[in-house]
């Protein structure tokens, strides 16, 4: 199988490149031109918004299928940058979409890569969620992905296209940017613990409830969607049991090696923020067998020894 990864030089494009390449995938990758992507793979530079080079991209590489990671993928950024991230979100994906139909392969799959945030403010009781659950998205990024995933839908009614349309709960792991929120709190602690700040963690909404699975579980799950996934289908992908900030912040402070206070920072709250998100992931274990395997621990204590290096290492 030959894969084609658009906007591989983010968090998930690395742990994806490598899943797939050990388990024998012919693997390129896309990134931005000011961007790198440091694994073994050819290599495109690629930006969606120009539409134009898309085509001779997909002709050139002819993939079985396409992975489209390319966003504006935080929800705190899209409250702030609106149009920048309506334009990559919607009007790129549209890009892809147009760009497959003009391609000489006709039959390649593509996976569009939406999000948990689409369900939103959703009906009481209805937790945990199934992908027939209406969507009421409480944040421009929501908004955005919940469009992407409406259109992979219409294009592939209308045009016959292979489309799959994944909706990705909170993941997380080594290298994960410290916008998001375990990487934030095991920067802190890293950084505290090497006395580069007062030992005070700066924190958001703590009972925000959220479902998080580990990254490279989710990449399983995406070679797998690649691989058995049903045409057409919508599918959760996430571990099936939320859990509340205030519990990522107190796995986090008991790998510290120093006690550490915890203050509320008005900057991390949300102008909203949806108190419960959880997926019901039984669609993705029936067609393909996967469910989530690492711990929720084990990802909070790899990013924190992933910061502790890192900042070790910025020291040499
Ligand atoms: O914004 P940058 O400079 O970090 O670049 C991001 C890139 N990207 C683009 N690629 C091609 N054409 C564009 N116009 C364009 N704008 C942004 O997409 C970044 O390198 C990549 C997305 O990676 P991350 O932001 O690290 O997202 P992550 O965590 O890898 O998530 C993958 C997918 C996204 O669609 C999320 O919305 C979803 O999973 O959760
Ligand atoms: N970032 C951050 N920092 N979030 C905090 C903090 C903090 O200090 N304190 C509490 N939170 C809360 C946020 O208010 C939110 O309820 C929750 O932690 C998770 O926030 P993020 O980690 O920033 O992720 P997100 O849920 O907004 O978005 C992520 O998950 C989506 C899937 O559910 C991203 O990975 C999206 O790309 C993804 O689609």
């Amino acid at each position: 199988m030959r894969a084609l990864i658009i906007g591989a030089a983010g968090f998930v494009g690395g742990y994806l490149i490598r899943e797939l390449k050990n388990s024998g995938w012919d693997v390129h990758a896309t990134c931005l031109p000011a961007e790198t992507v440091n694994e073994d793979v050819p290599v495109h530079s690629l930006d969606i918004l120009k539409k134009e080079d898309i085509t001779p991209l997909l002709d050139e590489v002819e993939p079985d299928v396409i992975y489209h990671l390319a966003a504006q993928s935080s929800v705190a950024v899209s409250w702030k940058k609106p149009h920048l991230t309506a334009e990559i979100n919607v009007v790129g994906t549209i890009n892809v979409l147009e760009a497959m139909r003009e391609a000489k392969k006709q039959d390649s799959r593509i996976i569009l890569i939406g999000s948990g945030e689409e369900y939103g403010y959703i009906r009481e009781g209805a937790c945990p969620l199934t992908e027939a659950e209406p969507l009421n998205p409480g944040n421009i990024y929501a908004a955005t992905k919940a469009c992407q995933g409406m259109l992979g839908e219409i294009y592939a009614r209308a045009y016959k296209m292979d489309i799959i349309m994944v909706r990705a709960f909170n993941h997380s792991g080594p290298a994960q940017s410290e916008i998001f929120v375990i990487s934030d709190f095991c920067r802190q602690i890293a950084e505290i613990e090497k006395g580069m700040r007062e030992p005070v963690m700066k924190v958001g909404n703590l009972s925000a409830r959220r479902d998080f699975t580990d990254v490279r579980d989710v990449v399983r799950a995406y070679r797998l969607l690649g691989e058995k996934g049903v045409s057409g289908a919508v599918y959760n992908v996430g571990r099936g049991r939320a859990v509340d900030i205030r519990f990522i912040l107190d796995t986090a402070l008991s790998f510290a090696n120093r006690s550490i206070e915890v203050t509320q920072d008005p900057a991390r709250m949300r102008a909203s923020d949806i108190p419960l998100i959880e997926p019901d992931v039984s669609r993705i274990a029936a067609d393909t067998g996967w469910s989530a395997e690492i711990s929720m621990e084990q990802t909070i204590e790899d990013t924190l020894n992933y910061w502790r290096k890192k900042l070790m290492s910025a020291d040499m």
